[in-house]
């Protein structure tokens, strides 16, 4: 079945122009004027919106196992819930318990992800450290199709990444041509810090962002640049909250690092006032790791978004309900730390990006989705309205509106941090590998249509060093 979306304007991260799209076999077969769509093509008249290229986002952590619970969300809800939104791939993680071998949990969460109705893709984190990690990299970049490894540096006594094992895995991703990805957080002070709340008596979610504060962030933000400097490996830093990290990919970059940095919807709309919030279930609904901050550290995410120092946005997407979240009632270290909002990116960073001039379109095109796909290396099959690329895209009425709750989403969980938002710009259609799956409110995702997409290893410069990592190599001193 072909699809034909006409009278559309084309909005790519480089360039818009009105063209019309063809969509045949799951490609986007024909960009432009006059073409001769077959009679057979299911028609969309994109009369005065744009035609996007669908949303990646590269942050997710459906079903993940967590905190003693599961994600409520599943790999099929997860990513019907995201086309319902225009995004139409998922990035999410495999994380492997200590001592279970990199292969096999691979493969557990390839199975979870069976059901999945848009395409994804895995990072996978490293958690531990022996021969067997370094096998297991290799064989899940040669093998397996993945190119971004994950480090935890919180979370001491679960899943923690300390220096020893981080300085391991950067050197194997940079011997394979994978990239570094690092949750940068000092997990030695949020342990401390947490204790010292518990032993003072403040165990409510007011103390979550007590215990992790920027300070802790931008600790281990240039702490994990300092690594990749080191090794001359890229990096690329997830869930940036705040304007310690920001600094720090800024200064790395003026040196001319190849550092990258994600940003949340949530962490660019939402402040730190909601763990003061009375209720506790509203307040422990927004426990996530790093939390939300003070409004300067929003300016300084946007800023940042703007000049280019951060790349991508995400959602995190990690939802667990109140009855999960209730778990950390008389201990907020105990709260299942995380949030959703995959449903909601794109309206989100739309309506407070785009509409108030801080972004342009093919900018917003660019974080929500092209950038993503070039650092994980699957551009020009996704990010992009191109000929042969994936018909993976989204039709966007800038006029359309949509407030956004809990009650209406399709999220599964029972809380949404946007709740009340109204947002103006919203998806009329998402095209799925060439299928509609959204249509003017009606979403027809189907269970197990996603498929899994490889993701090649980088290119690497001469013997893994450039130039100037080339001057600097130790040398030995012959000696008379
Ligand atoms: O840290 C993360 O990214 C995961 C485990 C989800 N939870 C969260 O609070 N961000
Ligand atoms: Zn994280
Ligand atoms: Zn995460």
């Amino acid at each position: 079945m072909s699809v034909f979306i006409k009278n559309g304007t084309v909005v790519n991260a480089d360039q818009s122009f009105k063209a019309d799209v063809l969509c045949d076999g799951g490609r986007i077969v024909a960009v432009g004027e006059d073409i001769d769509a077959p009679s057979s093509a299911e028609i969309i008249d994109a009369s005065g919106q744009y035609v996007m290229p669908g949303g990646i986002d590269p942050h997710t952590h459906m079903q993940m196992p967590f905190m003693g619970t599961t994600a409520s969300e599943d790999f099929y809800t997860g990513t019907a819930a995201g086309l319902a939104g225009g995004t139409t791939m998922i990035i999410d993680f495999v994380i492997p318990a200590p001592q279970e071998r990199l292969l096999d949990a691979y493969e557990k969460w390839r199975g979870w992800a069976e059901k999945a109705s848009a395409d994804y893709s895995f990072h996978v984190a490293v958690t531990w450290w022996d021969d067997s990690v370094h096998e297991d990299m290799g064989t899940l970049v040669h093998e397996r199709g993945v190119n971004s490894f994950k480090h935890f540096m919180a979370y001491k006594n679960i899943m923690m990444a300390d220096d020893e094992i981080m300085a391991n895995s950067f050197r194997r991703a940079l011997e394979l041509g994978a990239i570094p990805t690092v949750h940068a957080e000092n997990g030695e002070l949020v342990y401390q810090l947490q204790q010292e709340m518990l032993k003072a008596g403040i165990t409510g979610p007011e103390a979550h962002p007590l215990s992790r504060p920027p300070a802790v962030e931008g600790e281990a933000a240039d702490r994990a640049i300092r690594f990749a400097q080191t090794f001359n490996v890229p990096l690329y830093i997830v869930h940036n909250s705040c304007k310690d990290s920001v600094d720090a990919i800024t200064r790395a970059r003026a040196e001319g690092h190849r550092v990258y940095g994600e940003c949340l919807a949530g962490h660019l709309l939402i402040d730190d006032s909601v763990y003061r919030h009375p209720d506790f279930e509203f307040a422990a609904a927004h426990v996530m790791s790093p939390p939300f901050r003070a409004p300067e550290h929003q300016d300084a995410l946007w800023r940042a978004l703007q000049g280019g120092n951060l790349q991508t946005t995400a959602t995190d997407h990690c939802c667990f309900c109140a009855d999960q979240k209730a778990m950390g009632r008389e201990d907020f270290t105990k709260i299942p730390n995380g949030t959703g909002s995959v449903e909601d990116r794109l309206a989100v960073i739309w309506d407070a990006g785009v509409n108030t001039g801080r972004l342009t379109m093919n900018e917003f095109v660019a974080v929500t989705s092209t950038n993503t796909a070039q650092i994980f290396n699957v551009y020009p099959r996704k990010g992009t309205v191109s000929v042969g690329a994936d018909a993976d895209v989204v039709v966007w009425d800038p006029e359309g509106t949509r407030t956004i709750s809990a009650k209406t989403h399709h999220q599964n969980v029972d809380f949404n941090i946007f709740e009340g938002r109204t947002v103006r710009g919203v998806p009329s259609h998402t095209v799925s590998q060439g299928r509609i799956v959204w249509r003017d409110g009606e979403l027809r995702a189907e269970r197990g249509a996603g498929r899994y997409i490889d993701r090649p290893p980088f290119a690497r410069p001469f013997d893994g060093m450039d130039e100037r990592a080339r001057r600097n190599a130790p040398q030995k001193v012959e000696r008379t």
